[in-house]
């Protein structure tokens, strides 16, 4: 049984719960960060020190943090080959884009545009900051979208979870109210992924809790 703290709003759960749910792994999780608090107890720091969710336990194992450390956790003990192959020379496609996703589309989009529509009150908004920030977003995008032109995948012909590195923010990007060029691939790709149970059940999820208004 794994255990999961962390509130189904954040983007991180996210990741991780979709991971769960493709895995087809049994879990139990915990409301934690934001609203619920509960992440800053020493209970908590001594799991993760950041302060940060989310956090799994495997079992009576070592909690762990970092979601992608979590993810390839999650990949080697319980993904098949195709998901996270073995060979290394197959796997790292699979790493580099899961890495490419986390640090480039996730921090331009997170707190740079979803923060500031969602979780700034519309009084307080800075229009040019957000198009700055959409335009900075673009340039990583077009990036995905030439990749997602050749492969079916973020890493190729199979999903792993370089997609859901990339494709767990796509929900809110293409739910909030901003500018979209026209991505064609990334909205096919974006479509198939609409029809998996995972990503409709942990992903698509009302962010409504974490909207500031005035
Ligand atoms: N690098 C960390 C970042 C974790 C993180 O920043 N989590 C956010 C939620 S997405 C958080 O804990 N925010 C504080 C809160 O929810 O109270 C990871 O990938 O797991």
């Amino acid at each position: 049984m794994l255990t999961v703290w962390g509130r189904k709003t954040s983007s991180n759960v996210q990741a991780l719960m979709w991971c769960i749910g493709e895995l087809g792994l049994e879990y139990e999780r915990h409301d934690v960060g934001h609203r619920y608090g509960g992440n800053d107890t020493p209970e908590f720091l001594a799991m993760n020190p950041n302060g940060t969710v989310p956090v799994l336990q495997d079992g009576i194992g070592e909690p762990i943090w970092e979601t992608g450390a979590i993810l390839r956790y999650l990949a080697a003990r319980y993904g098949t080959p195709e998901f996270w192959p073995s060979d290394p020379a197959l796997r790292v496609p699979v790493d580099q884009w899961a890495e490419w996703a986390k640090i480039n589309v996730t921090l331009s989009f997170t707190g740079p545009v979803f923060w500031r529509v969602v979780r700034t009150a519309p009084s307080k908004r800075d229009p040019s900051a957000i198009e700055a920030a959409l335009a900075k977003l673009n340039g990583v995008l077009a990036i995905a979208e030439a990749q997602l032109g050749r492969h079916a995948f973020l890493a190729g012909a199979a999903f792993t979870p370089a997609d859901i590195q990339f494709g767990h923010v796509l929900y809110r990007y293409f739910d909030i109210e901003i500018v979209r060029p026209a991505w064609p691939n990334i909205e096919r790709y974006y479509q198939a992924l609409t029809q998996r149970g995972a990503f409709r059940e942990h992903v698509m999820v009302s962010y409504e809790e974490l909207r500031v208004v005035d």
